[in-house]
């Protein structure tokens, strides 16, 4: 009978575990059990409006003079994210540079991509020796390590969108930072054939080995938006109308290892059908006026808006205008998910599923 009453109950037994830093699998039941279905997502939908943007961006010149090494940068943090993102996996935010002004040069394993709000061509960011230049709606990237600075030797501010894979480096604690040596801004390569941009095209040189990482790339708006305009006019995706995705033209796959983005444009009055993924996704305004709806809240965005759409989280885009179409640029974290196979989506799989246009049969 002695024996009996000091038999351990399990509730004992967990808290004798615990001291000793140790759990049993069945403590993880009701973690899984929760997971029937999929994830919550994590974060909620949130929308960051650029009056409040640029307002704040415009007191910002005031209060950080001179941003030095720093960067004036407003990030945005999802309410529903503690730790800090703008998804779980991604950090969005829109930077100004004042006339005159040079964010210094560092690198770092965050891996980011500048989208130009406001620039004249003679703005422009170094990238691993290589000059920028920023133009509205081109699209620079700065992948993980290459050296970069921003310099604005014009007589007007410069805007642009930044993001930044950084919750996901933290979460992996892969995050190395480097200031540039001695110096506030990098030197570039001076000899055009010295670009590795220009080995990333159509020709490259045959007696070199191929550099295919780390590449830094304009995407300048026109070229991609003639692109937009031509496949405006295919059917496009039911579920997020004519997404179109930057290619990597090294890899063909997308634009970085952590971060793809896109371009994607709502014909007027176009209204997609209701998915969700487990990718996460930021967005920002180009133009045109919408509604982005996820689980049940309405979130009407306008020129410039930025916004997070979390992951597994049911959303669809509408065009509120009958008369102008509506373009957004976004940045996903497919890449990672794609990487370790985990991207789902419902109702169906809508990523890189449909056959291409076929070849026209000549009627014999
Ligand atoms: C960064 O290095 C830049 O270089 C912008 O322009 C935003 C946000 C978090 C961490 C590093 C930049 C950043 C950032």
């Amino acid at each position: 009978m002695a024996k009996a009453e000091t038999k351990k109950t399990l509730q004992q037994f967990d808290e004798e575990l615990k001291r000793q830093h140790i759990s049993g699998q069945w403590l993880y039941e009701g973690l899984l059990t929760a997971c029937i279905g999929g994830p919550k997502p994590r974060g909620e939908a949130f929308i960051w409006p650029w009056k409040t943007v640029h307002e704040k961006l415009l007191e910002a010149c005031g209060v950080l003079e001179e941003s030095f090494t720093a960067r004036r940068s407003l990030l945005f943090n999802n309410p529903g994210l503690p730790t800090g993102g703008t998804t779980h996996t991604l950090l969005m935010g829109i930077q100004m540079i004042k006339p005159g002004e040079i964010a210094w040069a560092h690198r770092h394993t965050l891996a980011a991509i500048r989208f130009v709000v406001k620039g004249d061509g003679k703005v422009f960011t170094v990238v691993d020796g290589e000059k920028c230049p920023m133009e509205p709606n081109d699209l620079i990237l700065t992948p993980q390590w290459t050296w970069h600075d921003h310099q604005n030797p014009t007589g007007e501010s410069a805007v642009w969108v930044d993001v930044l894979d950084v919750p996901f480096l933290l979460g992996l604690n892969q995050p190395f930072y480097e200031p540039y040596p001695g110096n506030k801004v990098q030197a570039v390569r001076e000899k055009s054939s010295d670009h590795m941009q220009h080995r990333t095209g159509w020709v490259r040189p045959s007696w070199e080995d191929t550099k295919e990482r780390n590449i830094p790339l304009r995407y300048r708006w026109k070229d991609i938006e003639p692109q937009l305009r031509v496949l405006a006019d295919s059917p496009g995706s039911l579920y997020d109308g004519v997404a179109l995705e930057y290619v990597n033209p090294m890899t063909g796959g997308p634009t970085l290892a952590t971060l793809s983005c896109w371009i994607q444009l709502l014909r007027p009055g176009e209204r997609t059908k209701k998915h969700r993924h487990t990718s996460s996704a930021v967005y920002f305004v180009v133009g045109g006026n919408g509604t982005t709806i996820v689980n049940e809240k309405a979130m009407d965005w306008t020129k410039h808006d930025s916004f997070a759409v979390p992951n597994w989280a049911w959303h669809e885009h509408a065009n509120r205008s009958k008369s102008e179409e509506a373009i957004l640029f976004s940045v996903n974290d497919t890449p990672i998910v794609r990487a370790f196979h985990l991207y789902r989506e419902e109702p169906e799989d809508s990523l890189h599923t449909l056959a291409p246009p076929q070849v026209p049969a000549t009627e014999r």
